[in-house]
């Protein structure tokens, strides 16, 4: 006989496709949002034993009138047709009209396996079939523009699950999205989705370093807070640099994103995990560990009853999106304590950035229009962890140029 249920024990679902590993670079170049990526997370995940313990789930592909909820038809038609034999001479100048896209035979049904992925375990969270979930998909999204294919992305997988609960299934209750996008880069194509929306509060932090970080311009800014009835719902933390870590995201978690998450009360919390701000990404340059991205999953799971679904987005060092994966997996299933520590302070510009958000969006959100502390703000720069072409490790400040 089976062992009953422990009724206390999460559900949590896991989502992985292998078809998602066919969209590749044509001709075999390398690239970093490559197939390994899911596979590595997988792989780790597998090698923990997590697998067992959750809801494994296969992709779906998604239906075409949920993608045109936040997609245009021509571009649907064209990510639908452009794996297609009648392309395969067209593929390649097509991709380069996009900026960062490649496009190869497998291409389509990755993209469609990735949006049906969240949406399908999106709605299995809102039912309560399932507390929360991972759905480790590529490609990616959150660059994805209702008509344009960018930054690796070709359809804005998140988007399109979120405009899914609210207008297709209001029956679920789900009433107000919270979009938490941690991945190292604006999302620009779900703020642009959600900018007039105050049913969905899309929160991003990123690189700005002042507009020129992709996808650079003034997209990522602080200013943009929304517009019309989305008017306060639309929150960037711009970091002026890279090298921010544990100490940096827990700040800006702890003094804006928790307490309009208090009072937003949003009824799911999407996660755009893009794990590009990890330590050794090759991209992002900064440096949360998987601690960190632990803790920063934790705090969040004190809203919307841990409704909470994670997608990847970014992150192009395979160990290290593997470990802080797995890291936030161990926490959904509610291992143990958390056991760690962050060693260092918050650099200044952290402290100054926190405060223009604070004070763009205190109108909004009374919550963060007290001043902080003097004693919070009394706090330096420190140096940060990077790796060399050798993979050796250097400490190296804020703004100051690593020595070659
Ligand atoms: C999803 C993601 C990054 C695009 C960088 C292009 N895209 N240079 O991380
Ligand atoms: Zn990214």
């Amino acid at each position: 006989m089976e062992a009953p249920e422990d009724p206390r024990r999460r559900r949590v679902g896991l989502l992985y496709d292998e078809r998602m590993c066919r969209h590749a670079t044509p001709d075999g170049e390398s690239h970093p949002e490559n197939p390994e990526r899911i596979r590595a997370i997988w792989l780790k995940l597998e090698s923990e034993g997590i697998p067992q313990r959750c809801v494994v789930l296969r992709a779906k592909e998604a239906e075409d009138k949920y993608i045109a909820l936040v997609h245009t038809q021509s571009h649907i038609k064209l990510i639908r047709n452009i794996s297609s034999k009648e392309f395969d001479s067209q593929r390649l100048r097509i991709a380069s009209k996009f900026n960062s896209i490649y496009f190869n035979k497998g291409s389509s049904e990755a993209a469609y396996l990735a949006a049906g992925s969240v949406v399908e375990v999106s709605e299995k969270v809102a039912k309560g079939d399932l507390d929360s979930a991972i759905a480790i998909v590529r490609p990616p999204g959150h660059h994805a523009e209702s008509d344009e294919a960018m930054g690796f992305c070709l359809f804005n997988n998140v988007a399109i699950a979120a405009n899914f609960l609210l207008n297709e299934r209001p029956e679920l209750g789900i009433r107000k999205i919270l979009i938490v996008d941690w991945d190292v880069h604006h999302g620009n194509g779900t703020q642009n989705m959600f900018y007039k929306d105050p049913r969905v509060l899309f929160f991003s932090i990123h690189r700005f370093d002042f507009g020129s970080f992709y996808p650079a311009g003034d997209g990522g800014s602080y200013c943009m807070v929304g517009e019309g009835a989305g008017a306060g719902y639309n929150i960037n933390v711009p970091w002026e640099h890279g090298q921010c870590g544990d100490a940096d995201y827990l700040a800006v978690w702890d003094h804006v994103l928790l307490p309009v998450a208090e009072s937003y009360n949003p009824d799911i919390i999407l996660i755009s995990a893009g794990f590009d701000a990890a330590v050794r990404d090759p991209l992002g340059g900064c440096c949360i560990t998987p601690y960190g991205y632990s803790l920063m999953l934790k705090k969040l799971m004190g809203f919307a009853q841990g409704k909470i679904v994670m997608t990847l987005e970014g992150g192009y060092n395979l160990n290290s999106i593997a470990n802080s994966v797995l890291a936030c997996a161990k926490v959904l299933l509610e291992e143990k304590p958390l056991v760690g520590s962050i060693e260092v302070q918050p650099f200044e510009s952290t402290w100054r950035v926190i405060q223009e958000v604070r004070h763009e969006l205190k109108t909004f959100w009374p919550a963060l229009a007290v001043e902080l502390p003097q004693n919070v703000l009394a706090s330096n720069g420190r140096p940060c962890p990077v790796e060399d072409a050798h993979g050796w490790l250097w400490f190296k400040f804020a703004g100051e140029q690593m020595y070659k």
